[in-house]
């Protein structure tokens, strides 16, 4: 039989489906060149990603457990006890289980592109509450995904925790959160969402260029990732880090800038970068609340309502479908 492709480091690896492949070149080829943030998530990103939440300088992750802590009842008025709880892109479920415990859901259906990983996450959900019918759908929240038809209609929450629609710009935040919107129909229904407030630029420059470097190998990590997918010759070692606030636009860029003239080259094309030359991996927008509140309304929510920590850092948004 024929050999497969093999990596750098000497591992089989299958390509990624061609239609993605063509997708992930596109960007490489651009001006300035391009990575999507989704490629930040194979296994060895994830684990790093579970690194950074816990950092000093990572202020998101606790910041948000402790709004949820601190406005815990107000929370449950508002979005209403029992219902269903859907959570996009839901992962380990951890923040799933808080949420559902406070709630007493009745239904919680968790969505995500990896379906292994979310069965196996789904299964701790419900031996750690029996009383809760948890289902996992695979899926990628960006199109639009079937429910299993037993869901009941009514009283769908669908919840979009750690600001991860920071990754978004605008117009494509409001696409997404049309989506979300189309989910939540029916009697009773909204969002609950977190969202990274703006804050002093050291602060968030801080967060995302922390000092052990674990951003910086976050960053990196995703040429390991794209040489595995389009079978490329990155060397992540000749890659620099770098993070800033962009004022204008309110957001966080991630970058990865070449140590010097490199040369990448995968099956049926390859591409030069120069000394310093940028490929740009994310964007992580800080959206001012009035702001947010803006493209809610214009996805169709209605009577919105924010809580937030006592340095304003971050928000919980609730609002009706
Ligand atoms: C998962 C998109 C919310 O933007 O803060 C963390 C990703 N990137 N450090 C964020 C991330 C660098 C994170 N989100």
């Amino acid at each position: 039989s024929p050999t497969p492709p093999r990596s750098a480091a000497g591992a089989a690896q299958p390509l990624a489906p061609p239609a993605e492949r063509a997708q992930v070149i596109a960007g490489l080829l651009g001006r300035p060149a391009s990575i999507s943030p989704k490629y930040f998530y194979d296994e060895r990103g994830s684990r790093l990603f579970e690194a950074i939440t816990r950092l000093p300088e990572y202020y998101p992750t606790r910041t948000e457990q402790a709004v949820l802590r601190r406005h815990a009842q107000a929370i449950a008025q508002a979005v209403g006890r029992g219902g269903v709880v859907i959570e996009p892109g839901a992962g380990s479920c951890d923040k799933a289980q808080v949420l559902c415990r406070l709630l007493g859901a009745t239904h919680f259906v968790g969505v995500d592109i990896s379906a292994d990983y979310l069965e196996g996450s789904v299964a701790r959900l419900r031996a750690a509450l029996p009383g809760l019918d948890a289902r996992a759908v695979g899926g990628d929240i960006t199109t639009a995904i079937e429910l299993p038809r037993d869901v009941p209609q009514a009283r769908r929450l669908v919840f979009y925790p750690g600001s991860s629609i920071g990754n978004f710009d605008p117009p494509a935040a409001l696409a997404l959160l049309r989506q979300m919107h189309a989910l939540a129909q029916g009697q009773g229904g909204g969002l609950l969402i977190g969202i990274d407030l703006p804050k002093d630029a050291a602060v968030l420059q801080a967060a995302y260029d922390d000092a052990a470097g674990v951003t910086a190998q976050f960053n990196r990590n995703i040429l390991t990732h794209v040489n595995r997918l389009i079978g490329s010759d990155f060397e992540p070692a000749q890659w620099r880090h770098e993070a800033f606030f962009n004022t204008v636009e309110s957001r966080i860029e991630m970058h990865l800038a070449a140590c010097g003239p490199q040369q990448v080259r995968w099956p049926g094309g390859t591409r030069s970068f120069a000394a310093d030359e940028r490929i740009h991996t994310e964007n992580s927008y800080k959206y001012p609340l009035p702001a947010f509140v803006d493209l809610l309304e214009r996805a169709g929510f209605t009577q919105p309502q924010a809580w937030t920590d006592e340095r304003d850092w971050y928000a919980l948004v609730h609002a009706r479908a």
